[in-house]
C-alpha cells in the first residue's frame, strides 16, 4: 500500500499529488499537522528525518524529496507517462525540474512562507525583494525556452509542468512580470483538473 503524508496548503506535497490523480494512483493520504509540529516526533522523523512534506511509505519503505517521490511514481507506474520516451526529452525534463527548485521554487518560498502565514509586520522585505528579482530574471530565460510550445517540455505535460504547478498558481502573489508564453503556459497548467483540485485554500 503506498501511503503518502501531506499537508494541504504544502506546494511540494501538492507536486505529489497532482501526479496521484493525473496517474490515477491509489494512495492513503496522511495529512501531517504541521502548525502542530507533528513533522518533528520522532513517528513522523522515521519518514523524513529533515521534518519536511511530503514523504511516502510503501510496504515499510520511505521516501522524501517531492521530485524524488515523483520519479519513483514515474519508473513504478510508468502508465500513462509523465516523461517522454527518449532520452532527449527526458533529460530536458530533468534539467527543467532541476531549474525549477533552483531558480524558482526556492526562492517563490522566500515570498510565499510570509505572504501566506505572516502578519505583514512580520515580513523581512529585502529578501523577498531579492527573491522576486531572481525569479523575474528566471522567467524571462523561460519566455523564450516555452514560446510555441504547449508545456515545458513540448506538447504534453510532464513531471517538468507538475514541479511548476503549485507556484504557478501564485504569480499573482508573487508580485512578479511573466512574459505572454508564461502567462498562457501558467493559465493551461493551473486549470488541469489535478491542479484545481489540489490546489491550496490559501
Ligand atoms: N525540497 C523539499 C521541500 C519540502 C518542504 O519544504 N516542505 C515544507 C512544506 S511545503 C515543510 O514540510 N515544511 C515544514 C517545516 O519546515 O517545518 C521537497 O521537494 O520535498
Amino acid at each position: 500500500m503506498l501511503r503518502v503524508y501531506y499537508h494541504p496548503l504544502s506546494t511540494f506535497s501538492q507536486r505529489v499529488r497532482i501526479s496521484l490523480l493525473e496517474k490515477d494512483i491509489p494512495a492513503e493520504l496522511v495529512e501531517v499537522d504541521l502548525p502542530g509540529r507533528a513533522q518533528f516526533q520522532p513517528e513522523y522523523l522515521s519518514k523524513n528525518p529533515y521534518g519536511r512534506v511530503p514523504a511516502i511509505d510503501e510496504d515499510g519503505w520511505a521516501l522524501y524529496e517531492s521530485t524524488a517521490i515523483l520519479e519513483y511514481l514515474e519508473a513504478t507506474r510508468p502508465s500513462p507517462p509523465l516523461l517522454p520516451p527518449d532520452p532527449r526529452g527526458r533529460a530536458r525534463v530533468a534539467m527543467h525540474m532541476k531549474l525549477c527548485d533552483l531558480e524558482f521554487s526556492g526562492p517563490a518560498r522566500s515570498i510565499l512562507v510570509p505572504k501566506r502565514f505572516l502578519p505583514k509586520e512580520q515580513w523581512i522585505v529585502e529578501p523577498m525583494e531579492k527573491a522576486r528579482a531572481k525569479i523575474d530574471k528566471h522567467l524571462s530565460i523561460l519566455e523564450t525556452e516555452i514560446q510555441g510550445k504547449e508545456y515545458l517540455a513540448g506538447d504534453r505535460f510532464t513531471l517538468a509542468d507538475v514541479c511548476y504547478a503549485p507556484f504557478l498558481q501564485f504569480l499573482p502573489t508573487l508580485e512578479v512580470t511573466p512574459g505572454p508564453a508564461i502567462r498562457s503556459w501558467a493559465g493551461r497548467v493551473v486549470e488541469r483538473p489535478s491542479v484545481r483540485e489540489t490546489r491550496p485554500a490559501r
